[in-house]
Order: structure tokens, then C-alpha cells, then sequence
């Protein structure tokens, strides 16, 4: 067994409390509840949790805590985190950690970590269930079911362990693939709609043979709205939705241009002028974008503009 399984063997049923990265996806959320069915204890959030994963959250019936108290609980897990900015005020003085980033700065400092660059928190998670022999349900199996479906960006990547894995979770807990994937498709008309309206009124331009879309969107689901059009057709597809606040945009872009040109999603975010007044992530093939100081338009001419110059030099 390992260390990780092992220390949580030993803090089952304490009063411990499961924290999640801030804007906690459904990785996150799945890990935490499963992990919270395995050891007991409370789930968090630093602040919020991002859109795509309340459906999650009501699905599994599950309580989250915004801005919990670190202090109050004997122990604290984190979960799918590999900096501590990711956990605003909530930071823990000592902590486990279970991780699948690249480049995690949160091991040093914790007691006992299970980490793995794998696609998923979810899949550590289930290594760990295994570790333990503990059984299965059908809310955890689909808890980390839909943490792995969305890390893997609906498997459009993912090695081997997540198929495994994902397999043998439908498998324990009696459930078909297209329950999973219910999780995240538009139940709302009006989501539907804005993702429609989206596309029609989208802007496209073709630079060195790639399609390079932008579009802005009326609801606050950037993230499906740019899946929709890379779908469809798109090379680069970026959406943007503005609040009174601040404005959200989230991009794809196919393998090819990682291949052919050495674009990185999450350094085109980075290096874009205009945006590095706001907050980024992501990675290679995904990234996301949230600012209170920059227009959605100064945005899109600026990447389109970055773009041109990988594109054609
Ligand atoms: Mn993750």
C-alpha cells in the first residue's frame, strides 16, 4: 500500500475536511467527493466553484463549503492542486495533497502526497479506493467518472489508466457512458440558444490554411461555446462572455498547430499583451482567461494578431 492510501486509512471518520483549488472543476469536485464517501469529512471551496461543475454538485447531492475555516479541522486534503495561490485564503498549515499537475508546488510542504502527472485527480483517487478495498457506489463512480471525462476534455486525450479506469467505474457503479456525458450537455434552452447564436454571429478567419474563430457569447458558458465551435469545424475557437465585472474567454485549438508551429494554448494566453492583465490557465490544447480590466474586443484583435505572427513567420 502506499503512504498516501495508508494515512488515509488512518484519518477515516476525523474531522477532516477535503479542500479544492478555487474555481474547483469537475475533477476537482469529483475527487473530493469520492474521497469524502472514502475518509468522512467535509468538502471546500476557497471561494467559488466554476459553472460546469454545479450540475455535478447537485447531481451528487453533495454539500460544498465556500471559504471554509482550514483551521477548524484536524486534517485537510487537497485535492487536484498544485499551488497554493490556488487556495486564495484557505491555506492549510499542514496538509495532504492528491495531484495530477505538472510542476506542483504544493508536495514540499505536505505531509504525505499522492502524486502522478496522469489525466486525472479522479483516477488517484480510485488508486487509492483500490488500495483500501472499499467498495464502489454509483454516486462515486460517477463523481470520478465525470472528473476523468472532463480532464481528459471529453477523452479527446488521456492515457491509458483514464480509459481503464472509466471503464471499471461504469462497470462498479452500474452506469452507462451517457449518463456521464448528461452531466454536461445543455439541458437549458436558453444555454442552447446562446451557444446558437454564438455560432451564427461568430468571426472567422483563415491564417496559413487554420480556420480561427471568435465569437462572443451571451451566457456565461465560454467554455461550451468554444467546444461547440472547435466541434464544428474550428482550428483555434475562442469565445468570450462579458459580465458588468469582467469578461471570461476560453479557447481550444487543435494538436496540429501544437505540432506543426509549437503554439501552447496557455502561452498564447500568456503572451498576448492585452492579457496579461487578468488571471490564466490551462495547457496545451485548453485555456482559460478572466479579467475585471481588458475588452472582449482589444482581446480577440490581439490574439488574432499573435496568431498571424506564429502562424505565418
Ligand atoms: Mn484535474
Amino acid at each position: 500500500m502506499n503512504s498516501f492510501s495508508e494515512a488515509m486509512s488512518k484519518i477515516r471518520g476525523c474531522n477532516n475536511l477535503i479542500l479544492c483549488h478555487d474555481q474547483a472543476d469537475s475533477d476537482a469536485i469529483g475527487a473530493a467527493y469520492a474521497l469524502s464517501q472514502l475518509i468522512g469529512g467535509d468538502v471546500g471551496v476557497p471561494v467559488e466553484v466554476a459553472n460546469h461543475a454545479e450540475h455535478l454538485i447537485e447531481r451528487l447531492s453533495m454539500t460544498v463549503i465556500h471559504r471554509p475555516n482550514v483551521t477548524d479541522y484536524t486534517n485537510v486534503v487537497v485535492v487536484d492542486t498544485a499551488h497554493s495561490t490556488q487556495l486564495c485564503d484557505s491555506v492549510p498549515e499542514k496538509f495532504f495533497v492528491i495531484d495530477h499537475h505538472p510542476n506542483n508546488h504544493l508536495l514540499e510542504k505536505a505531509e504525505v502526497a499522492l502524486y502522478d502527472t496522469v489525466s486525472s485527480t479522479s483516477q488517484l483517487v480510485y488508486r487509492v479506493i483500490q488500495d483500501l478495498h472499499q467498495p464502489i457506489d454509483r454516486q462515486m463512480a460517477m463523481a470520478l467518472c465525470a472528473g476523468i471525462l472532463t480532464d481528459t476534455i471529453h477523452f479527446h486525450r488521456g492515457d491509458p489508466e483514464a480509459f481503464q479506469v472509466f471503464g471499471a467505474l461504469l462497470q462498479a457503479g452500474g452506469l452507462t457512458h451517457e449518463e456521464i456525458l448528461d452531466l454536461y450537455i445543455m439541458q437549458d434552452t436558453d444555454d442552447r440558444e446562446a451557444i446558437l447564436d454564438a455560432a451564427l454571429a461568430a468571426n472567422k478567419q483563415t491564417i496559413a490554411g487554420y480556420h480561427i474563430v471568435t465569437a462572443e457569447i451571451a451566457s456565461n458558458i465560454p467554455t461550451y461555446g468554444a467546444r461547440a465551435l472547435f466541434d464544428l469545424g474550428a482550428d483555434v475557437s475562442i469565445v468570450g462572455y462579458r459580465s458588468d465585472r469582467e469578461v471570461e474567454v476560453r479557447m481550444y485549438i487543435r494538436k496540429t498547430l501544437c505540432d506543426h508551429h509549437a503554439i501552447q494554448a496557455i502561452d498564447l494566453f500568456r503572451n498576448t499583451p492585452s492579457m496579461k492583465k487578468g488571471k490564466t490557465w490551462g495547457y496545451g490544447l485548453f485555456a482559460g482567461f478572466r479579467s475585471s480590466k481588458v475588452e472582449l474586443g482589444i482581446i480577440f484583435k490581439d490574439l488574432r494578431k499573435v496568431l498571424d505572427e506564429r502562424l505565418t513567420r
